[in-house]
């Protein structure tokens, strides 16, 4: 009886000790690369798409990894709501902050704000605009993230290769005949549509015979992609759509719903293509109702800590690096899909 209770004492305290070992590992000790424990605050817009919250689970998972404290705060897509979490990073005295601003512009005042605080500020995923002569750099510290023009225009140059060797239900692009496209557009004024849009229209404009007969935003949802579609789909135009365009993979598989709703074969009727690659975008693929999907990386996390390390260590940074991304569709998805992480 004695022994029995010695035995139960000693595995409680190795329990408690263990516990207590465990507690003070994740709340206490230093970051990862610096002699301290730093504070992040980040501002995140939402949770509107697949690709948004890999990269939240991203950034969440490397603050745990280098053991930084994240105050993470969601605006819900609404810029009001950036600009008090990030002011309330400031009264906090956070050691950096990260932030993805959901538009481009309207962020000078409180980039003054963050630089006469002497807050280092990590910019991800989506770039701003500045008033005139005024640059980026100069209050942004690093930007982390992709090349979003040239995302839509590897977008336009698989169209169009598909267009002219395979073609869609109805045709093929011989250079002459009119090539109808639709376009879902991500949340207006974002750096992701502004700079999708830009490289879209750059593009295309080498191939004139491409004509866009729907242009309009669906907010990076699935349900909006979907809404808008449907309203497509019952127009007089509906059958002459030839390819959709959406600029995330989430419009793209609610629109293809709304293909499907409408009788209509999507992949083969309509050729939909679209940006992110999520898992979602290989199950379409791999149903064969999305024909293409070019990379975005949302794995930005270890890469936002590893640069705020060197920030505040005075190391020296590049101010982008930009992400290198690949490209899926029905030759490749298949192989690709077991080792896809989004
Ligand atoms: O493509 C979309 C998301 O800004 C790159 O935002 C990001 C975009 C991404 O909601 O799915």
């Amino acid at each position: 009886m004695k022994k029995l209770f010695v035995v139960l004492l000693v595995l409680l305290a190795a329990s408690l000790a263990f516990g207590a070992g465990g507690q003070q590992q994740s709340g206490g000790g230093v970051t990862r690369g610096m002699d301290r424990k730093i504070v992040m605050g980040y501002s995140q817009i939402g949770a509107e798409s697949e690709w948004r919250t890999a990269c939240t689970n991203s950034v969440k998972a490397a603050a745990e990894e280098y053991n930084v404290e994240l105050i993470f705060s969601d605006a819900q897509q609404k810029q009001e709501n950036q600009m008090q979490a990030i002011r309330s990073f400031i009264r906090q005295k956070v050691d950096v902050i990260g932030f993805t601003p959901v538009v481009e512009t309207g962020w000078d005042a409180i980039l003054q704000e963050i630089k006469d605080a002497g807050i280092p500020v990590i910019c991800v995923d989506r770039q701003v605009t500045l008033a005139a002569g005024k640059k980026q750099e100069d209050y942004i510290t690093a930007f982390i993230g992709s090349n979003m023009e040239l995302e839509a225009q590897k977008a336009v140059q698989w169209i169009v290769n598909y267009m002219k060797t395979t073609g869609n239900s109805r045709k093929k692009d011989d250079g002459k005949v009119d090539i109808n496209v639709a376009i879902l557009e991500g949340t207006t004024g974002s750096g992701a549509q502004v700079g999708r849009t830009a490289g879209w229209n750059k593009e295309i404009a080498k191939y004139p015979n491409y004509k866009t007969i729907f242009r309009q935003t669906g907010n990076f949802t699935r349900a909006e992609g979907q809404q808008v579609m449907e309203a497509w789909m019952k127009s007089p135009q509906a059958n002459d759509i030839d390819v959709l365009f959406a600029q995330n993979d989430d419009m793209a598989i609610g629109a293809i719903d709304a293909v499907k709703a409408a009788g209509k074969k999507p992949g083969v009727d309509i050729i939909i293509v679209s940006i992110d690659a999520v898992k979602g975008a290989f199950d379409a693929m791999l149903r064969k109702e999305l024909n293409a999907t070019i990379e975005c990386n949302p794995l930005l996390g270890p890469q936002v800590m590893d640069t705020a390390v060197k920030i505040l260590n005075k190391q020296p940074i590049t101010w982008w690096v930009e992400s290198k991304e690949s490209q899926f569709d029905w030759t490749n998805a298949e192989t690709a899909y077991p080792s896809r992480q989004y």
